[in-house]
């Protein structure tokens, strides 16, 4: 498992956040996915067998978002 922050832009409300975490959660291989409003971060934890840092990305994407990694790891 790799656990790894994004930045993620564009997000204004809880609203968004809820939506990007979403977007994350539903992808295979994340197993966690904490987004932070504030800090305009989301922490990922996921199966780097299975996804990876462009997927995560491409979501967000999707979701109507920019996001990129910041190449941090987090802990528990
Ligand atoms: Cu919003």
């Amino acid at each position: 498992m790799e656990k790894i922050v994004l930045k993620v832009n564009g997000m204004t409300c809880g609203h968004c956040a809820g939506k990007v975490e979403k977007a994350l959660k539903s992808l295979q291989g994340v197993e966690v996915a904490k987004v932070d409003l504030k800090k305009e971060t989301a922490k990922v934890k996921y199966d780097e067998s299975i996804q990876t840092i462009d997927g995560l990305n491409e979501a967000v994407r999707e979701a109507g978002y920019e996001s990129e990694s910041t190449h941090k790891r987090w802990l528990i």
